[in-house]
């Protein structure tokens, strides 16, 4: 097994945009996730869990570990000196840190809300070259660290994507799979259905309806990551769509619906918004929200036709 630093290095010699600061740049952030991978364990022996008694700029309640894992990831990467823009959940502005180098958008705990009754969560990242505010297409690479009974990190490239199991013993993500491929097809749908009234659209409801009727399972987390992981692994389809109260949905697109999409895509899934490719949708605010759509083609493929025949 292959340490990640090493990975990087042996794949950059193919791929020469992987260049040593990115390297770098993808180093630091999975050392700041194996920090927070620790405090995550010993959340309930530490005082970290609960509230932090602040609302965030998405108007929703910052959790202690939300705070302190923006906080090791932001001064992580301040130190790199590689890095010029940093856009995170937790923040309402853009950190610019200089006028050139890549820029890093990140979700450093996605889904804590859950970490109280010990579900997974997760970190989210996206990394630009320059400017932060534009398309997921233009990515360089995306990946997110689960922090699940193991924790894992899934990293994409254009045109493939890779991933690593922590190893609890050397400190190491090594890597477990690589060129990893989702299903075509699933058996699992994930979605809020507690909302199926709210959502905007019919079809959807419709697309929901037809899926039960061929037996397939709801699998919910309520954690993007462990929903996300799940669909890339089994298959099938994960959805958080726009509803009759949030026009463009909840999820993020600079550090949820890009990078997600972008893992999605490369593994050979799709992404959508209901209309496009989440990867087309150019950012106008820095914490926009889309409505996604991802998973295997087939499910997404047949959810875009009920959405088209309302
Ligand atoms: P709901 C977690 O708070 C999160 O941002 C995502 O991780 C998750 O997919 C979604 O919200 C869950 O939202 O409205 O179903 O609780």
């Amino acid at each position: 097994m292959v340490p990640l630093i090493t990975y990087l290095f042996q794949k950059s010699i193919e791929n020469p945009f992987i260049d040593d600061d990115l390297v770098l740049i993808i180093g630091e952030i999975t050392s700041a996730t194996k920090i927070i991978a620790g405090k995550v364990r010993k959340a309930s022996l530490l005082d970290v869990l609960g509230s932090a008694e602040k609302i965030n700029v998405q108007g929703e309640v910052v959790q202690k570990l939300d705070e302190l894992a923006n906080d090791i990831i932001t001064e992580t990467l301040k130190c790199t000196g590689k890095a010029c823009m940093l856009a995170s959940e937790e923040v309402e502005d853009c950190l610019i840190l200089s006028d050139s180098g890549y820029s890093i958008a990140f979700d450093p705990l996605d889904g804590s809300s859950n970490i109280d009754v010990n579900i997974s969560i997760g970190t989210i990242f996206s990394i630009h070259k320059g400017d932060i505010k534009k398309s997921g297409r233009e990515q360089i690479a995306a990946g997110y660290v689960i922090y699940g009974p193991s924790t894992m990190l899934v990293l994409a490239f254009r045109g493939f994507v890779s991933v690593f199991t922590l190893d609890p013993e050397t400190g190491n993500f090594m890597l477990v799979e690589e060129n990893l491929k989702m299903p075509e097809k699933g058996k699992i749908y994930s979605i809020n259905e507690a909302n199926y009234d709210k959502w905007e659209s019919d079809g959807l409801r419709k697309f929901i309806d037809s899926l039960k009727e061929e037996k397939y399972t709801l699998r919910y987390v309520g954690s993007m990551v462990a929903d996300v992981h799940r669909t890339l692994f089994k298959g099938g389809v994960f959805i958080y769509p726009s509803d009759i109260k949030n026009r463009n949905g909840k999820l993020r697109l600079l550090y949820e619906g890009s990078p997600m999409a972008f893992i999605v895509e490369n593994a050979g899934g799709m992404a959508i918004t209901g209309e496009k490719s989440i990867l087309d949708v150019v950012p106008e605010e820095l914490h926009q929200r889309v409505p996604v759509i991802l998973g295997s083609k087939w499910e997404v493929e047949k959810c875009l036709k009920y959405l088209k025949n309302g």
